[in-house]
């Protein structure tokens, strides 16, 4: 519901600057307009890079010091020039551990992101209860961690790949406060998820055989509300293990989608809106653009 909200507040922003164009001397919109925008703003090159502009540190998370997962591993902004940060748990896939996950860390985090990958209580953990995996680790991260000062604890987001993906669906059901949701060639044996009201960009691999994008992917995006702010993007060429290494079309994407839902980021409308092309690396790409 929040993001509903969200939209007519992007609409008076937009409203805004209109009115604020025909007034010499009024300012364009800047970091003062949206307490949560970080970093400088960005282009296409500075989405794709290996790292963002922020230095990043990292910290472990034993699975012994916790509960409702496995432990993982923090990776932060350094600084606390900006204020806070909004924050992501971001589970593997089946038989998978947090290293598959791994790249994500210092990519999302250098822009500007608390990110917490996971490791679940077992390696055959299904969806659901990776989904309740991730939740846990969102309390642990924003109530007990070392991290808890750094991170706004009403900014929060769900990733995961393959069953992990198809426990971000399920973490987004069961958590509406949830402000974005990013499963990565997600698999799950729900296939339908009108539950869903978070913000959610599907990522689907084209030649998955494992969690092929007709059984999963697809019609978990087309089942999540019309009313949702939604995508679907496609990996064209792609295996189901695409998300498990370092992968500049999954990282601008996420990031962009993280900034605007997360960060309420108007800045990085210019990357998902209007929708992306079919590219050498976008097989198909649907949306309910404008958000
Ligand atoms: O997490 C995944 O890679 C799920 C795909 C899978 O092997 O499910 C069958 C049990
Ligand atoms: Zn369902």
């Amino acid at each position: 519901m929040r993001h509903l909200i969200r939209k007519a507040g992007a609409a008076l922003v937009s409203g805004l600057l209109l009115a604020g164009t025909a007034v010499v001397g009024m300012p364009v919109a800047s970091a003062a307009d949206n307490p949560y925008e970080r970093g400088p703003d960005p282009t296409e090159a500075s989405i794709e890079a290996r790292l963002g502009s922020f230095d990043v540190a990292e910290r472990s998370v034993s699975r012994l010091a916790v509960t409702g997962f496995g432990g993982g591993t923090i990776y932060y902004p350094t600084s606390t020039a900006e204020g806070t940060f909004g924050a992501v748990a971001v589970a593997p896939g089946y038989t998978a551990s947090q290293s598959s996950m791994a790249w994500l860390g210092p990519r999302l985090a250098s822009q500007g992101f608390v990110v917490f990958t996971i490791d679940t209580n077992t390696t055959s953990d299904q969806p659901s209860s990776r989904g309740d995996q991730l939740r846990s680790a969102l309390d642990y991260l924003t109530a007990r961690s070392v991290v808890s000062g750094r991170i706004d604890a009403d900014r929060l987001a769900v990733m995961g790949h393959s069953m992990g993906g198809g426990g971000a669906l399920e973490a987004a059901k069961d958590d509406s406060s949830l402000q974005a949701a990013i499963p990565l060639t997600p698999w799950n044996t729900d296939k339908t998820w009108p539950e869903v009201s978070t913000p959610t960009l599907i990522v689907g691999a084209q030649d998955d055989s494992i969690a092929s994008v007709r059984l999963h992917a697809e019609p978990f995006y087309e089942s999540l509300p019309g009313s949702a702010d939604k995508a679907y993007l496609e990996l064209r060429g792609a295996s189901h293990f695409a998300p498990s290494t370092n992968n500049t079309t999954i990282a601008k994407y996420s990031i962009s989608w993280l900034k605007r839902f997360v960060d309420d980021d108007l800045r990085y409308d210019q990357f998902l809106c209007p929708a992306p092309s079919t590219s050498t690396t976008i097989s198909e790409y649907r949306s309910t653009c404008p958000y």
